[in-house]
């Protein structure tokens, strides 16, 4: 069978982030969405990081994911040499817990932005670019909303499960 072309690229920082990022790779895994891993460091490897993001859109690539902990610059270098969108997720790394990836990500200055999710949420990073996938492709639109679905059905179920407390009775959700 052919592989499909990816379509997100997923670039991590370091070796040492994959285990964070087992919930997006899940995630794009369950979608059905073609996607590639790598890993590059903004500060290690600066070179392969500005030519696989100048590289990433004439390979097919619509949306790059980067994950990094510590000062984190990574998203930002991408983001700097390409027009494609790019999503930071900040990594709880080092003795700041991730504060510092955080915010070297979510402050970027102005005219590069980086859509920057919380602390560790690589799997609303990898939703986030499916949403944007979902523009010019409507099964992305659809896998969404299945995804939402068996979200929504996880909490009704734990609710229905409610025994040991008082619960509220199934007509306070009623429409
Ligand atoms: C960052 O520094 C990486 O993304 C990683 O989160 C952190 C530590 O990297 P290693 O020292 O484990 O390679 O650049």
């Amino acid at each position: 069978m052919a592989m499909q072309k990816p379509l997100i690229g997923i670039v991590m920082g370091s070796n040492s982030d994959a285990e964070r990022l087992k919930g997006a790779f899940e995630v794009l895994k369950e979608l059905e969405v073609p996607f590639e891993v790598t890993i590059a460091s903004a500060h290690r490897t600066p070179k392969d990081v500005a030519n696989y993001a100048k590289k990433a859109k004439d390979r097919g690539i619509k949306v790059i994911i980067a994950a990094a902990g510590l000062s984190a610059a990574l998203p930002g270098v991408l983001a700097a040499h390409t027009t494609l969108p790019v999503i930071g997720i900040p990594l709880e790394v080092g003795p700041l817990k991730g504060m510092d990836a955080l915010l070297a990500m979510a402050q970027m200055p102005p005219g590069i932005p980086v859509a920057t999710v919380g602390i560790g949420q690589a799997i609303n990073a990898a939703l986030l670019a499916v949403q944007i996938l979902s523009l010019q492709d409507p099964s992305c639109s659809k896998k969404t909303a299945q995804y939402r679905e068996k979200a929504s059905k996880k909490v009704s179920t734990a609710r229905d499960a409610l025994t040991e407390l008082p619960k509220a009775p199934p007509e306070a959700f009623l429409d």
